[in-house]
C-alpha cells in the first residue's frame, strides 16, 4: 500500500496541466516524489527502474514548457518513461505495469494520447520526431516535437540516418540527449569520449563562461544566452563546443546541461522552444538518480524484479534451474576453449544474451558493438571471412532489424555466422515489442540458412557445436527467455546429424511434430491424451530447416492426423514449412497447426500468454483431442 500522506504534490497531478502553475520549489518536490513513488511502486512489482530515476526531471521540465499531448514528446526505447506515465494519467495504474492486462512497460499509443510513438526496440525516436514535425508542417497544425534519446540508443545507426535527414529537411524539431553514460551495461559509444576529451580541453573551458555554459548559476540566463547566440552566429561555437558533431549535422548545440536541476531545464526549453530548425539539447543525467543501491549498482537497476527498498536487493525467488542464456554463454567458454578462433558479438546485451559470461574468461574474444544490430550481423560476416568463426547472440525481436543484414550480407555470401537466437516465443513481460514471434517464419525463407530449435539445454549444447564443427555456412538456433528443462548436462559435446528428427514417443492415433520448448510441452500433452485414449506419437524435429523429409514420408504414410506445434506466428513458420512440404508431394493427410495466432500479443507471465492462447500443455492437448475425435475441428482448432 502506498502511503499517500507522505506525498505533497504527487496526487494532485493527474495531468501535466496540474504542473503548469507549479513554482521551481514545486517541480523540485514533484521530482523528489515521483522518484519515491517508483520506488515504492517498482520495488514491489519489479520493472524498468533505472532510466526512470534518471530522466524525471527532463520529464517534468519538458511537460512543464509544452503544451503535450498537442505538442509531441516522443521517448526512445520507453523503458525510462515511466515518470511520463506517471504525470499523464497513469500514477495510479503504475503498479499493474507489465503484468497481464496492466499498464506497459513502454510506450504504447492505445494505452495514452501522450504517448506520441509506441516504442520498445531503441534508437527510432530522432526518425519518428522527424515524421511528426514534417507531417505538422504539411498540415499546418503548428506542433513542437521532442525526442528525448539515450546515449545507449545513439549508438544504434538509426539515429544518425535520422540527424542527417532533420540537416537536410531543417524542420523545428528538438532532440533531447540524455546521456548517462550507461546502456544496459556501461555504454560502448565512442563519441562520449569525445565530449570528455572536448569538455576538458583548455581552450574550451576558457571560453567555457562566454558559451553555453548552462550547468553553472543561471541566474542571468536569457541575457547572457541572447549576447551569447549574437556571437556564435559568426560560426566561433561550431569550433569549440563539445556539439561539434551535432552541429556538422545541421544542428544547433545547446548543452552539457545538468540534466537533474529542473529550474534550469524549464528555463533552457523555454527559451530554445521556438527557435527554427533542429536543436539539440545535450542533456548528463544519471542511471539511478537519488536512489542510492541503484547509484551504486553496476547495471543501475535497469530493470529489476521486485526488491528490497532500503538494500535495494532483488528479494530472491528459490533457485530455478538453469537460464538457457547461461547454458549459452557457458557453452561459448568450453567451445572457445577448443577453439580460440570462435567469437561472441552482442549488441549492448552482455548480460542479457549470457555473453558476459564469455567476456570473463576471454574477454579477446568478445565484442559488443553496442546497439548496432546490424552492425553486429555484418562485423560478423566480415570476421568470417577470415576464417574467424562468429557467433551473434541477438534477440528475436531484435535480429528483426538486421534482416537485409543476414540476407545480403551473411546468407548470400555463404558466411558461416552462427545465430545464437535468445528469447524466441513469447518473452512475458515486456510484451509485444520483445516477444520473438517471426524468426522461424523470416529465417526459413533464406535459402542456404540452418535453422535449429533446441527441445533442452544439452540440445542447445550440442546445436552449437554442430553449428562451430559441422556447418559450413550461416546457421541460426533459436531458444526461449527463462529456465531450461533442468535435465542433467554432459560435459561433452556430441554433434547431431543435421536435418535430423528425433521420435521421442511412439503412438498410433496422431503424430505430433514440435520443435523447441514445444517438445516437452508436446510430450506433456501426449501424456494427457493417452489418458484420454489418444496414443500420439511426439517428434522433436530439431530442424525447421532444413526439413527431416524421410521422417515426414514416413509420417504421412502412417499417420491420417498431424499436428505441428511451435512457439512462433503459424503463418510462415514451421507448420507452414511441413505443409508446404506435404502439399508439394501430394500428401493428403489431416493437417493442424498450433502456434502463435496471426496478432500482436500483449504483455503478461510466459505462462499467463501461454494459457490464454492455448499453446501450453492443456491447451495442446485440448486442440488435439478435439481434432482427433471431433469434426470441423480445423476450424475451432486453427488459431
Ligand atoms: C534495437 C534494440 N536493441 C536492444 C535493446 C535493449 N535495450 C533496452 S534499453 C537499452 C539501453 C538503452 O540505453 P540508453 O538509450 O542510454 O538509455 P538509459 O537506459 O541509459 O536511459 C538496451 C540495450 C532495445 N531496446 N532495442
Amino acid at each position: 500500500m502506498i502511503d499517500k500522506t507522505k506525498y505533497k504534490y504527487l496526487f494532485n497531478v493527474d495531468s501535466p496541466g496540474d504542473i503548469k502553475e507549479f513554482s521551481v520549489v514545486d517541480l523540485k518536490g514533484l521530482c523528489s516524489e515521483i522518484r519515491q513513488y517508483m520506488v515504492d511502486v517498482i520495488s514491489q512489482v519489479g520493472g524498468h527502474f533505472g532510466g526512470g530515476l534518471g530522466s524525471v526531471e527532463l520529464t517534468v521540465a519538458l511537460h512543464k514548457v509544452f503544451n503535450t499531448p498537442s505538442d509531441l514528446i516522443v521517448w526512445d526505447t520507453g523503458h525510462q518513461a515511466y515518470p511520463h506515465k506517471i504525470i499523464t494519467g497513469r500514477r495510479d495504474q503504475l503498479h499493474t505495469i507489465r503484468r497481464l492486462n496492466g499498464l506497459s512497460g513502454f510506450l504504447k499509443r492505445t494505452e495514452s494520447e501522450y504517448d506520441a510513438f509506441g516504442a520498445g526496440h531503441a534508437s527510432t525516436s530522432i526518425s519518428a520526431a522527424l515524421g511528426m514535425a514534417t507531417g505538422s508542417d504539411i498540415l499546418q497544425t503548428n506542433k513542437k516535437v521532442i525526442a528525448v534519446i539515450g546515449d545507449g540508443a545513439m549508438t544504434g545507426g538509426m539515429a544518425y540516418e535520422a540527424m542527417n535527414n532533420c540537416g537536410i529537411l531543417k524542420k523545428n524539431i528538438i532532440v533531447v540527449l540524455n546521456d548517462n553514460n550507461m546502456s544496459i551495461a556501461p555504454n560502448v559509444w565512442q563519441i562520449s569520449n569525445y565530449f570528455t576529451e572536448m569538455i576538458s580541453h583548455p581552450e574550451y573551458n576558457r571560453l567555457k563562461g562566454a558559451i553555453w555554459d548552462l550547468t553553472g548559476k543561471l541566474d542571468d540566463f536569457g541575457d547572457r544566452l541572447r549576447k551569447v547566440a549574437a556571437r556564435f552566429e559568426s560560426g566561433i561555437k561550431s569550433v569549440i563546443t563539445p556539439g561539434m558533431l551535432f552541429e556538422a549535422l545541421g544542428f544547433r548545440y545547446f548543452g552539457p546541461v545538468n540534466g537533474h536541476n529542473v529550474g534550469q531545464l524549464v528555463k533552457l526549453f523555454t527559451h530554445i522552444k521556438d527557435y527554427p530548425g533542429p536543436l539539440l539539447v545535450h542533456a548528463i543525467t544519471e542511471k539511478g538518480k537519488g536512489y542510492k543501491p541503484a547509484e551504486g549498482h553496476v547495471q543501475r537497476l535497469h530493470a529489476s524484479t521486485p526488491f528490497d527498498k532500503i538494500t535495494g536487493k532483488a528479494i530472491k525467488k528459490s533457485e530455478g534451474k538453469p537460464s538457457y542464456t547461461s547454458i549459452f554463454g557457458n557453452a561459448m567458454v568450453d567451445l572457445v576453449k577448443e577453439n580460440s578462433n570462435i567469437v561472441g558479438i552482442t549488441a549492448a546485451m552482455p548480460d542479457g544474451t549470457g555473453l558476459d559470461i564469455l567476456q570473463q574468461e576471454f574477454p579477446q574474444n568478445y565484442f559488443d558493438v553496442g546497439i548496432a544490430e546490424e552492425h553486429a550481423v555484418t562485423f560478423a560476416a566480415g570476421l568470417a571471412t577470415q576464417g574467424v568463426i562468429p557467433v551473434a547472440a541477438i534477440y528475436s525481436s531484435f535480429l528483426q532489424r538486421a534482416y537485409d543484414q543476414v540476407i545480403h550480407d551473411v546468407a548470400l555470401q555463404k558466411l558461416k555466422v552462427i545465430f545464437a537466437i535468445d528469447r524466441a516465443g513469447l518473452v512475458g513481460a515486456d510484451g509485444p515489442t520483445h516477444h520473438g514471434t517471426f524468426d522461424l517464419s523470416y529465417l526459413r525463407m533464406i535459402p542456404g540458412m540452418i535453422v535449429m530449435a533446441p527441445k533442452d539445454e544439452q540440445e542447445l549444447r550440442d546445436m552449437m557445436y554442430t553449428a562451430v564443427n559441422k556447418i559450413e555456412g550461416p546457421s541460426a538456433i533459436r531458444y526461449p527467455r527463462g529456465e531450461g528443462t533442468g535435465i542433467q548436462l554432459r560435459t561433452n559435446f556430441e554433434a547431431i546429424e543435421i536435418g535430423k528428427a528425433e521420435v521421442l514417443l511412439h503412438g498410433e492415433d496422431v503424430a505430433i511434430l514440435a520443435v523447441g520448448n514445444m517438445v516437452q510441452y508436446s510430450i506433456e500433452a501426449a501424456d494427457l491424451l493417452k489418458n484420454a485414449g489418444i496414443n500420439a506419437e511426439v517428434i522433436n524435429m530439431r530442424f525447421i530447416k532444413p526439413l527431416d523429409t524421410k521422417l515426414l514420408d514416413n509420417i504421412a504414410n502412417r499417420f491420417d492426423k498431424i499436428v505441428t506445434v511451435e512457439e512462433n506466428s503459424i503463418v510462415g513458420g514451421f507448420g507452414s514449412a511441413v505443409l508446404e512440404y506435404f502439399s508439394d508431394h501430394n500428401y493428403k493427410n489431416d493437417i493442424v497447426r498450433i502456434g502463435l495466432p496471426d496478432h500482436f500479443i500483449d504483455h503478461g507471465t510466459q505462462k499467463e500468454l501461454h494459457r490464454m492462447i492455448e499453446i501450453d500443455p492443456e491447451g495442446i492437448f485440448h486442440k488435439i483431442k478435439i481434432f482427433c475425435k471431433g469434426k470441423g475441428i480445423k476450424e475451432e482448432v486453427a488459431v
